[in-house]
This record gives C-alpha cells, structure tokens and sequence, in this order.
C-alpha cells in the first residue's frame, strides 16, 4: 500500500477539514493532489502535528480535524497518545502513515521497522479507545470513513510503503500557508478561540 494512493483515496473528503500534515513526503503528496486552504503543511516542528491537531480539536469542537503523521514524527513525541487519551477529542482523526523510515530525510529505518515497534499497541496502551490498523487500501479507506462518522477520537496506523514523490516543491511558503489557514478557519468555522488575522 502507497500512502500517495490512500491520500487520493480520502482527499474528496477532505474538503471541508482543518488537515495538518508532517512535513516533507506526506506534505507534497497531499499538495500535489490539490492544494486547499484548509491545508497546514507543518514545516520543521517534527512530532508536534498531533500537538497541533490536538489543539485545533478543541478549539474547534464543531469541525472533524485530521492529522496527518509518520512513524518517525510519532515516536519523536510518543507522549502524544497520552496527551490525546487525556483530553479525548471526539472530533480528532490521527493518522500515522507508518513506512518504516524516515524517508524524507533519506530513508533512515525507524523503530517501527520490521514490527519492532507497534505504533497501535502503544496508541490502545495510552488509553485511545478507537484504533485501528490498516494494511490494505480497502481497510484503510474503510477506517477513515468510520472515524469520520465516529463521534470520538480515533486512531489509524496505515502500513506503507517507504516511497515518496519523485520531486519535491510548493508554490506556498510556511507563513503564507499558517495566515491563509487560519483565516480560513476563521471565515468557515464556527471557530470559539480564533482571533482576527
Ligand atoms: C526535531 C526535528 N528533527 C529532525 C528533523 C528532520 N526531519 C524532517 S522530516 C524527517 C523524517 C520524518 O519521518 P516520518 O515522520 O516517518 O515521515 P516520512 O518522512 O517517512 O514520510 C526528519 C528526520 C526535523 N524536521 N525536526
């Protein structure tokens, strides 16, 4: 299974959600199928999408947010399934696209290699209620829909393969695309916590 091929499989519906993603690979691909306002591709701050995304949920309680992560970005903040079990957003889907590696810094293998370490099992062992694990398109697609109808937190681990884009680049630096997110948010949500940008 191809992260490329699953992002296209949920992107229709993904036009009406605040999605954060990690950086590099995961970002350009989601870029490359279309680039949204609702669209914050979190640039640098390796581990802190769910952070984000976490902060967002509660903010927001009216939206579905989406996280979009990798392996390496989660096992940089493991903590971050605790933190989500604690404040239980019924309105947060976490995905981690687990490849394996640490692909767009050069392929480096992760804990997660081989079945070293269970990213789910670890998820569940927080405290996250819903979680699932997918190694097929069909059950990915399948999981993303039911956490998008479930009104609780849910958690999904995609196995992938640890293959990127061919080509790396966006017409849209980090300020420009945080501004442009939040006022969209501001304009479309029924926002409590946002301030004027
Ligand atoms: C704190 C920190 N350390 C290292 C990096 C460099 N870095 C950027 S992306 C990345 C790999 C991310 O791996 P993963 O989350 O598994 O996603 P993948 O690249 O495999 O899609 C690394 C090490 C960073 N941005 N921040």
């Amino acid at each position: 299974m191809e992260r490329a091929r699953c992002l296209e499989a949920i992107y229709p519906e993904l036009y009406d959600k605040p999605v954060v993603t990690i950086m590099g690979a995961c970002a350009q691909e989601l870029y490359n199928l279309g680039h949204r306002d609702n669209f914050f591709y979190l640039q640098h701050a390796m581990g802190l999408a769910s952070s984000i995304g976490l902060g967002l949920a509660l903010s927001l309680p009216a939206e579905k947010v989406v996280v979009l992560d990798g392996d390496g970005s989660v096992l940089m903040n493991l903590g971050t399934f605790a933190t989500l079990a604690r404040y239980q957003p019924k309105n947060l889907v976490h995905i981690s696209f687990d490849n394996g590696s640490l692909l767009s810094t050069g392929g480096f293998t992760s804990h997660t290699t081989s079945g070293i370490t269970d990213l789910a099992a670890i998820a569940k062992g927080a405290g996250i209620e819903h979680v699932s694990t997918a190694t097929t398109p069909y059950r990915f697609g399948e999981s993303v829909l039911e956490a998008f109808e479930r009104n609780a937190l849910s958690v999904i681990v995609a196995k992938v393969k640890a293959v990127g884009p061919d080509q790396f680049g966006m017409n849209l630096q980090l300020p420009e695309n945080a501004f442009r997110f939040k006022r969209h948010l501001a304009e479309t949500s029924r926002a409590l916590h946002l301030t004027e940008v």
